[in-house]
């Protein structure tokens, strides 16, 4: 797994666990790094605008969830395993906190399930792909099919 990857997987995790978890679980304020460069949402937005135009659009997404796939499902099936889900590690600010780490690998298994629409214990890539793609539409909240970083910034912090 790449670098690269591993930042994907970690934008695209985060992008779920942080729009799950209630207003009080995270550790910012709101507006908080608004004002920074370095801000962790502005890196996120930064990894997945592949062309740096300033709006992720819906192909941007799909292409990084298209890789963050294909790097998690280790055997090349075409389909995830809880395992090789679950086996994906978050980068390493999660590293220093037990019950952070521990919440958002209670987030992932639930996205696992909630991705597995079929219910055969695997996550397909079309399966996978749908899912990531019920994510774009809800931070693209105008429906015009980018997000832009006022959309993005309010599902992250
Ligand atoms: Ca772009
Ligand atoms: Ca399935
Ligand atoms: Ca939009």
């Amino acid at each position: 797994m790449t670098f690269k990857t591993i930042a994907l997987a970690t934008v695209l995790f985060v992008t779920a666990v942080g729009a799950a978890l209630p207003a009080g679980a995270q550790p910012m304020g709101p507006g908080w790094g608004g004002g920074r460069p370095d801000a962790p949402w502005r890196e996120r937005f930064a990894t997945l605008d592949t062309n740096h135009d300033g709006v992720i659009t819906k192909a941007e997404f799909v292409a990084g969830a298209g890789d963050v796939f294909a790097a998690m499902d280790a055997d090349s099936s075409g389909d995830l395993t809880k395992d090789e889900f679950m086996a994906v590690r978050m980068g390493p600010q999660w590293g220093g906190n037990p019950d952070r780490m521990a919440a958002m690998q209670a987030q992932k298994a639930g996205r696992f399930s909630a991705m597995d629409t079929n219910g055969d214990g695997r996550a397909s890539r079309t399966e996978f792909m749908a899912e990531h793609e019920r994510e774009f539409a809800a931070m693209d909240r105008n429906g015009d099919g980018r997000v832009i970083p006022a959309e993005f910034r309010g599902r992250h912090w």
